[in-house]
């Protein structure tokens, strides 16, 4: 494997591809900072790659964790060597940009690339979306997301093409519908949002079934990271938690800790979602999101972004191709 990024999260997938997922070794790394790569590639055993286009070359798969502006140039490069790529979300924070990976990738016939959005393989989404039968019909879906701090200082669009992109997709998942609408309200900004930027966000869809689903979307909300879900239906609620399953008392408190980061809540995920994805390519086949579910949701979080000046939006979508089906 090569991995493209040692920041965060290519720190995280390369460790655990190399430590923790079956059947996979990684090889070969890249990343600007050439330190950084260097120091990873020392602690794991593998090689800097001197060029993303080396590393490609020299790679039987790759994971694309660079950021994100980068995604799809470089998964154009994965497509045009052929190479099994699991790809960061966003797709791309541009619709052009995705659109020209999904293009890609139906004029090449085959399906190589998988997106990272995690969340498909969280127990506790998994369990939700298992326990949907049992509350009827689902009506409105209430979401909570949080960062402690606004990762890569991001800005209020990135909070939709980054951040709140995670609610787009795992709710589309959970539900099997496609959005209808948009919009985004936003209140009085925080003592810690930067001037000129929005935070906290309502972000409030309506899918094509006729579902609401609500997003409070909160990157600089100080005390941790911690993301909800609950689904309202016709005969009764469940909701997933933060995720902490150990309840601690002392001194005179009760209660659990809360991360700083998602590479602590979602940790199970990335592991599980790495190991779908090595096991799949390992077959010359794909696991969890597609090029196509990256698409949709960088439309879906572009509507958003447009709505935040001009208002509701509604959400045309293109025409599913039978790559996809
Ligand atoms: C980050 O890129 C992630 O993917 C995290 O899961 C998300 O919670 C965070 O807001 C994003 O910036």
């Amino acid at each position: 494997m090569g991995v493209i990024g040692a920041g965060n999260i290519g720190t995280s997938h390369a460790r655990s591809l190399s430590r923790e997922v079956a059947g996979a070794q990684v090889r070969w790394l890249y990343d600007a900072d050439v330190a950084r790569a260097n120091a990873l590639a020392d602690e794991i055993g593998a090689h800097v790659a001197p060029t993303v286009e080396q590393l490609i070359a020299s790679s039987d798969a790759v994971v694309i964790a660079s950021p994100d502006a980068l995604h799809a140039e470089q998964a154009l490069i994965c497509l045009d060597a052929q190479r099994p790529t699991l790809c960061e979300k966003p797709l791309a924070p541009t619709v052009s940009e995705a659109t020209s990976v999904v293009d890609a990738e139906i004029d090449l016939g085959r399906r190589l690339i998988s997106l990272g959005f995690m969340r498909r393989f969280d127990p506790g989404y998994v369990a939700l979306k298992e326990s949907l039968s049992s509350i009827g019909q689902p009506l409105i879906v209430h979401n909570v997301h949080r960062n402690e701090y606004a990762p890569y200082g991001l800005t209020t669009s990135g909070t939709l093409t980054n951040s709140a992109i995670h609610e787009i997709d795992i709710n589309r998942w959970l539900l099997s519908d496609d959005y209808a609408t948009v919009q985004v309200v936003a209140g009085k900004p925080g003592p810690r949002t930067p001037e000129g930027e929005l935070d906290p966000i309502l972000m409030l869809l309506t899918t094509r079934g006729g579902v609401i689903v609500e997003v409070e979307a909160f990157v600089n909300a100080a005390y941790g990271y911690e993301v909800r879900c609950e689904v309202v239906g016709s005969e009764g609620t469940v909701e997933m938690g933060d995720g902490s399953y150990l309840t601690r008392r002392a001194q005179r408190a009760v209660g659990h800790e809360v991360p700083e980061l998602w590479l602590g809540r979602f940790e199970d995920a990335y592991r599980r979602q790495l190991q779908a994805w090595v096991d799949a390519t390992r077959v010359g086949t794909t696991s969890g999101a597609t090029a196509w579910d990256g698409l949709l949701a960088t439309i879906t979080a572009n509507a958003a972004v447009t709505a935040i000046t001009y208002g509701p939006q509604s959400i045309e979508l293109p025409e599913r191709p039978s790559l996809y089906r």
